[in-house]
C-alpha cells in the first residue's frame, strides 16, 4: 500500500493510525502541502481534488480519510473500528463527524491561506479563528464523552475506534496553536490512552518519514 501523506496532516494521521491499528504496512509518499505539492498536475492526477491523504492499495486509488478508513474496516474487519450495534455506530459515528465535518474542514490550510491571503487577516487572527473552532468542537465532544456509559479507557468501550482515531490527530492540532486544553479532560484523558499505543504513537507526526520541525 501506498500512503500520500504529509506528516503535520491531521486527515492524513487519521489513515495512519487506522493502518498501524490493522497492522498493515505501507510505504509513505510525502506531499509537501506547505511547497505546494498537492497542486503539481501528477498529484492532482492521483487526487483531483489536491488534498491528501490517498491510499493506493493494488490497483485502488481512495481518497477521503474517513471514506478510506471506513474502506480498511470492511476489507480487514480485525480489530473493529465500529462497535456492531447500530447506535452504537451512530454514536461513534456522530463524534466523528464533530471533528472530520465540523471542525477540522474550516481549520484546513487552503482555508486559513484563503483568510490570510484573500481576506488580509494577520497571524493573531488566524490563530484565534483556529482555535476558536476547535473549542466549539471540543465544547460539544467533552459532555458527550464525560457523560455517555459507553465511554470507557477510549471514546466508545475499552479499545480504540473511529472516534478515537478522529480525535488524536485534533488533540495534536490543538497543542501546536497552544489551545489551552485543561479544560477538556475526558479529551485529554482519552487522548493519553491512545498516545501510550504504538499505533498512535507511530502515526504521530514527528514519527513521519517527512517530518520537520
Ligand atoms: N475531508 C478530507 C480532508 C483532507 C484535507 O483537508 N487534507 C488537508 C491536510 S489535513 C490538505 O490536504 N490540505 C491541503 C490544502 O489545504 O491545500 C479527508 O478527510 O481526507
Amino acid at each position: 500500500m501506498k500512503l500520500y501523506s504529509y506528516f503535520r496532516s491531521s486527515a492524513a494521521f487519521r489513515v495512519r493510525i487506522g493502518l498501524n491499528l490493522k497492522g498493515l504496512a505501507y510505504e509513505t509518499a510525502p506531499i509537501h502541502l506547505r511547497r505546494n505539492d498537492q497542486s503539481r498536475p501528477d498529484y492532482r492526477s492521483v487526487n483531483p481534488q489536491g488534498l491528501v491523504p490517498t491510499l493506493e492499495d493494488g490497483g485502488l486509488t481512495l481518497i477521503q480519510s474517513m471514506a478510506i478508513l471506513e474502506y480498511l474496516d470492511e476489507t480487514r474487519p480485525e480489530p473493529p473500528f465500529l462497535p456492531k450495534i447500530p447506535a452504537e455506530r451512530a454514536r461513534v459515528r456522530g463524534l466523528v463527524d464533530i471533528v472530520a465535518c465540523d471542525i477540522h474542514p474550516i481549520n484546513n490550510l487552503r482555508v486559513l491561506r484563503y483568510l490570510a491571503r484573500e481576506l488580509g487577516h494577520d497571524e493573531a487572527a488566524i490563530g484565534k479563528w483556529y482555535n476558536h473552532w476547535i473549542t466549539a468542537g471540543f465544547q460539544a465532544l467533552e459532555p458527550l464523552l464525560a457523560h455517555s456509559d459507553h465511554t470507557g479507557a477510549f471514546c466508545h468501550g475499552d479499545s480504540p475506534g473511529l472516534a478515537d482515531i478522529a480525535l488524536v490527530p485534533q488533540v495534536v492540532n490543538a497543542e501546536r496553536y497552544q489551545l489551552d486544553l485543561a479544560q477538556f479532560s475526558t479529551i485529554m484523558r482519552i487522548y493519553q490512552n491512545c498516545m501510550r499505543l504504538d499505533a498512535f504513537a507511530a502515526a504521530h507526526p514527528r514519527n513521519q518519514p517527512d517530518y520537520e520541525p
